[in-house]
């Protein structure tokens, strides 16, 4: 790790890429997929989360949706996603690469946040992509759903699922940030859903420093330099000294 050109004494000039997933927005009340309690304890993925599920019976997939989104929009960022805002001063780049659709680390001040899997706050077309945000589309529908677009079409989550591509541009941007990254941290994500996760070991063969964050050992784990296996709220405030060690090394 180069030195810091920085005048600051507690500032490092690393660029840092933060990737994350479901576990770092558990502590502000939402489930993750898999493991202790995951949303998919109950539901296989491939029954929901997925173009066919959708064509099958819109009404479910759209309802497991609203419902979704009506805890998420009360949701708080947590002190996972606060600290990782804070890193934006102390870093010479932070970029967040996330999985998670929830916009915490936005509204935690995260300002580059690169979402792969797209955002419950949208919802889409399924026939002219046109775009409605999601408080208004489920209006459309009390109770109901899915809402019908002015075009005839349906109108569902903007969200990636499986089979389908991950937005070009966004993927594009991620996997460059992931060949400069010269540290990598890994919160709250099992490392099982491609190609996001494959960005981890991309940073890795280029050189980063790969930290994980997660309660529990995921296929990441073997190839991490270091592992904090707790709740990312307590890990990373006391992770960030740390960070600042490796950068002016
Ligand atoms: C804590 C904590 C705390 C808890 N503190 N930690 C075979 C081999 C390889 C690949 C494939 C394959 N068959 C199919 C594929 C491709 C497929 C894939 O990867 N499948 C694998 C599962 C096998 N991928 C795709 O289909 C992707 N597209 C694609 O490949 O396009 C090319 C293509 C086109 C056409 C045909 C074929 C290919 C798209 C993937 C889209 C994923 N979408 C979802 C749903 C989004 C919408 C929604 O929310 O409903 O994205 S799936 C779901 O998983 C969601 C997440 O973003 C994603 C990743 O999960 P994440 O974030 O890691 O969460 P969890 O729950 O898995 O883990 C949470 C972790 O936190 C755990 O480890 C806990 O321990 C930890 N934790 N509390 C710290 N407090
Ligand atoms: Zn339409």
């Amino acid at each position: 790790m180069h030195r810091s050109h920085h005048n600051e004494s507690t500032e490092s000039g690393s660029h840092l890429l933060v990737f994350a997933g479901a576990g770092v927005s558990a502590e502000s009340g939402l489930g993750t997929f898999r493991g202790p309690g995951g949303l998919w304890e109950e539901f296989r993925p491939e029954e929901l989360a997925t173009p066919e599920a959708f064509a099958r019976d819109p009404g479910r997939v759209w309802r497991w949706y609203a419902e979704r989104f009506s805890r998420m929009r009360e949701a708080l960022p947590n002190a996972a996603h606060l600290e990782i805002a804070r890193w934006q001063g102390l870093f010479a780049s932070v970029v967040v690469v996330t999985q998670n659709i929830d916009r915490l680390h936005q509204r935690a001040g995260s300002r580059d946040v690169l979402e792969l899997h797209g955002d419950l706050w949208t919802a889409r077309c399924n026939r002219c992509r046109r775009e409605i945000d999601m408080p208004s589309a489920i209006d459309l529908v009390p109770g109901g759903g899915p809402p019908k677009c002015a075009c005839g079409g349906l109108l569902r989550p903007g969200v990636v699922w499986f089979g389908e591509s991950l937005p070009e541009l966004v993927f594009a941007r991620a996997v460059a940030e992931a060949r400069r990254a010269e540290i990598l941290v890994a919160v709250g994500t099992s490392a099982t859903v491609y190609p996001a996760a494959g960005l981890i070991e991309l940073a890795a063969a280029n050189g980063a420093q790969v930290i994980e964050v997660n309660r529990e050992p995921t296929p990441l784990s073997r190839l991490a330099h270091r592992v904090l296996r707790e709740p990312a709220g307590e890990a990373l405030p006391r992770l960030t000294a740390e960070l600042l060690a490796y950068g002016a090394e």
